[in-house]
């Protein structure tokens, strides 16, 4: 919880200093040593080995490696030694290049690609990537280089890129600071911090990720390094961008744009996807710390039934424990867990509960036994163990680097999935110490055999827990996919988890930096993030509450979270007048889900991440490089959620094309402002003309219905628009076998007609028979529908919202409207 210096974080050196070459230091660590900073000399010679590439200055040596065709790796080995090939974060590093070939002149060196040229300058060393047509997109300032770390070993690596004057940028993870990052210097290093300020730097997660954005052209760079990092986005001079580590190897990834959806699809080819979540996973979910005793749980349940509000999951917080030891229940408050749980899943709930790393020592407790005596728990550099408190008292902690160690941990799960447990939410896992923070750096970590003290493992000890907890609920639950949600992490950890953003706070400030925080984590790998809906600690009043159950409704995961001393909070806790809206938004959620749930396909299957900020859409327009309020979720749905009290109307930016308003069903023209009415029970939302948004009948809980029909809301378009829409068994790995339907919309209209195609590929069959079409935004009075050439005999009027409606059976092909 407490906020730490770190002893080891260098002092903020000019890049002046690091130009001068060689440097004296004043060395937090070990006084006014004089420590020798070195560069790379210029180029002597080179050797190919396939898509490896090795360039020398007679010392040094340095790797590009053809990645794809948009991928290239770079490699730092100050005195020509590589470190071993391993990665957390890449899982994919052999992936399909076509051609390359590599060409030299009297000042460079090029290894080319069908896409990218990295030139290597002969004479200073400096490395550059450009397009194809001769376009620089990124190119060194001074060449890469190092400082020897007397005390631990290895060195502070650096990289130093020159920043033009329009370039900006975004990514990073969970920083709590504008959108665009430019002019900032952050670090990264998982740190516990409680009630986050905004611009407070670190916080819980390192995601050494950006995307820069130089006059239309974006590129990104993926800097691998689990060490503490730091980045600076010409903060310290106007027209240079650095990244450097306290360790480890300087390696990175340049990933070719130039759309910043290229950039980050390309990004997760490297680091993955989340797998498809469980349907249920994407409710709404009610959390607090804590529910105890059942009687509490209980009457929250029926709460939620009884008030018709819709809800998926119920959350245990750390009471439910025995004295806070993880894999025990507390028997006074929870007598009977298999019950209680099989109670609630009765009634539609699935239970969530959470884990800490903290392991209480203590002899009579199954887990500490176990771990003690396999040696499963961290040690420092003497051998002794590492103790801290936590919760539970005085504590030992698996080193979750150790696959054995991972392995155990995931069969720990077995009496929790037993009992009927759905989920598991992985807490304090930065890891979190209280007094000191986090571990002293001189514990050792197995790293997967690759060894390492504190400062190379920090970052990734928490990925590494919720891996644990992934992996062991996946074979314990067989083959249903298990649902986590984790702190901390580093790049890839979407693998495994979904993510919230820890301990925020109950003001509208904070409610603006969730909507930026989940913005940029989900152009950073992570789409699977929520926020504590109404903020964790302090007290909301019903109208924040409201506005944050509407931007909840669209960010991925949706939870309600508070801390132990404030008071109520369930959606009802304000009124009923706010019960009222705020029930309306959960209920848009369920109606959505299908919407949902195929952006999480498409997120999955294709990189796509699930928000959507404008400048992603629109890269090349100015005035969306600052902007940060409009985000669309999937590709159809925008919003523009309301972040000030009081708030009567709101300026919505809608990127070009036409838009349709979600509630008056009005027609918008893009690439303009629009003046749009907020009050509360509203809130903006638009979609995109041409869309198909499917939508299932209003649920309490995911699979309370199984739907007889789907409907469609079909906006009219006049150009082709496509849409895509995904099925399958909600909860099982067959999709991994093509057991799923993905299906594709294509609608174009003109003065008067409508044209809707389907096309469907996959193997799942679902039960239902029928669509409803709702058609949207029509010029005219249709007078004939002709579904695959047959002329159907339906009525067909304007509603109240000027709709038509159409029955189609779901296998329908091709679908005529005609005035
Ligand atoms: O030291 O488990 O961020 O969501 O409710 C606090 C109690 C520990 C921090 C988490 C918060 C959770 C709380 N935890």
């Amino acid at each position: 919880m407490v906020e730490k210096e770190n002893k080891e974080s260098l002092p903020e050196f000019s890049i002046e200093q690091l130009e001068e070459g060689v440097q004296h230091v004043n060395n937090p660590i070990i006084g006014l040593t004089p420590i020798e900073k070195r560069y790379l000399k210029a180029v002597k010679e080179y050797v190919q080995n396939g898509n490896n590439f090795y360039f020398s200055d007679g010392e040094a040596r340095v790797e590009v490696r053809v990645v794809s065709d948009e991928i290239i790796r770079v490699r730092l080995a100050p005195h020509g030694t590589f470190l071993e090939e391993f990665s957390y974060a890449v899982n994919n590093l052999d992936q399909r290049v076509t051609v390359f070939s590599f060409d030299e002149d009297e000042v460079f060196y090029k290894v080319k690609t069908n896409t990218v040229i990295c030139k290597i300058n002969k004479a200073d060393f400096h490395i550059s990537f450009e397009d194809n047509l001769g376009l620089i997109t990124n190119e060194d300032q001074i060449p890469m280089h190092w400082e020897e770390n007397v005390d631990f070993g290895g060195y502070y690596v650096f990289c130093t890129k020159k920043c033009p004057a329009n370039e900006n940028f975004y990514g990073l993870g969970d920083k709590p600071s504008a959108f665009n990052i430019k002019g900032r210097r952050f670090q990264n290093w998982n740190t516990d911090t409680y009630s986050f300020a905004r611009d407070q730097d670190p916080l819980y997660r390192s995601i050494p990720f950006y995307i820069g954005l130089n006059e239309g052209v974006a590129y990104g760079i993926f800097f691998d390094n689990t060490y503490k990092t730091h980045f600076d986005f010409a903060h310290q001079e106007h027209d240079k961008t650095s990244f450097w580590a306290d360790g480890g190897e300087l390696q990175y990834y340049y990933i070719h744009g130039p759309h910043m959806m290229d950039v980050v699809k390309r990004y997760h080819t490297l680091t993955g996807t989340h797998p498809m979540p469980a349907q249920w996973t994407l409710g709404y979910h009610q959390c607090r710390w804590s529910y105890y005793p059942e009687s509490k749980v209980k009457n929250l349940a029926k709460n939620f039934r009884e008030r018709k509000i819709p809800c998926d999951a119920i959350y245990l917080d750390i009471d439910y424990m025995d004295g806070y030891r993880c894999f025990t229940w507390n028997k006074k408050y929870f007598p009977d867990p298999k019950r209680m749980v099989k109670e609630l899943s009765d009634d539609g709930f699935k239970t969530v509960v959470i884990i800490d790393p903290g392991i209480k020592v203590d002899d009579n407790y199954w887990v500490f036994r176990e771990g003690k005596e396999n040696k499963y728990f961290c040690r420092r550099s003497d051998d002794y163990f590492m103790e801290g408190h936590v919760w539970p008292g005085r504590c030992q902690f698996p080193d979750f680097t150790n696959p054995d160690v991972r392995t155990w941990w995931g069969g720990l799960f077995k009496e929790l999935v037993e009992v009927g447990v759905a989920g598991v939410w992985n807490d304090m896992n930065e890891p979190a110490v209280f007094g000191s923070g986090t571990f002293p750096n001189d514990v050792r970590h197995q790293y997967d055999g690759h060894r390492g003290s504190h400062r190379k493992a920090h970052n990734v000890y928490g990925m590494q827990m919720v891996r644990a907890t992934y992996e062991g609920l996946k074979k314990l639950q067989k083959n249903k996919r298990p649902f986590t949600i984790t702190r901390a992490g580093y790049s890839g950890v979407q693998r495994y988890s979904s993510v919230w953003t820890g301990d925020n706070l109950a003001s509208w400030d904070h409610l603006k930096l969730a909507a930026l925080q989940c913005q940029r984590l989900s152009v950073s790998g992570i789409s699977f993030c929520g926020t504590d809906i109404g903020g964790f600690t302090g007290e909301p009043d019903g109208e924040l509450f409201t506005r944050w159950i509407q931007l909840g409704v669209f960010t991925p995961f949706m939870r309600a979270h508070s801390a132990g001393d404030t008071r109520e909070r369930e959606p009802w806790s304000f009124g009923k007048d706010y019960e009222d809206i705020n029930r309306k938004f959960i209920e848009l959620r369920y109606r959505l889900l299908p919407y949902i749930y195929s952006a999480f396909w498409e997120q999955h299957r294709y990189g796509f991440p699930i928000l959507r900020p404008v400048v992603m859409i629109e890269q090349d327009v100015k005035l969306n490089l600052h902007r940060e309020d409009e985000f669309t979720f999937g590709d159809k749905i925008l919003i523009s959620p309301v972040m000030q009290p009081g708030q009567k109307s709101k300026v919505v930016y809608l990127p070009k094309g036409k838009w349709y308003d979600y509630w008056s069903h009005d027609e918008l023209e893009g690439g303009m402002e629009h003046t749009i009415q907020t009050p509360l029970d509203s809130m903006p939302i638009f979609v995109k003309a041409g869309a198909v948004i499917p939508e299932w009948p209003l649920m309490q809980y995911v699979g309370e219905i199984e739907p007889d029909e789907i409907k469609f809301q079909i906006y009219y378009s006049d150009y082709e628009v496509n849409s895509f829409y995904y099925e399958d068994h909600g909860d099982t790995f067959a999709y991994e076998q093509d057991i799923y339907t993905e299906k594709k919309f294509v609608v174009k209209g003109d003065a008067a007609s409508l044209n809707i195609k389907q096309f469907s590929e996959g193997l799942y069959t679902p039960r239902y028979e029928t669509y409803e079409l709702k058609l949207i935004g029509l010029p005219f009075l249709p007078s004939k529908v002709y579904i695959d050439g047959k002329e159907q005999q339906q009525e067909l009027g304007f509603d109240e919202l000027k709709r038509v409606i159409i029955k189609a059976n779901k296998n329908f092909r091709n679908i005529e409207i005609l005035k």
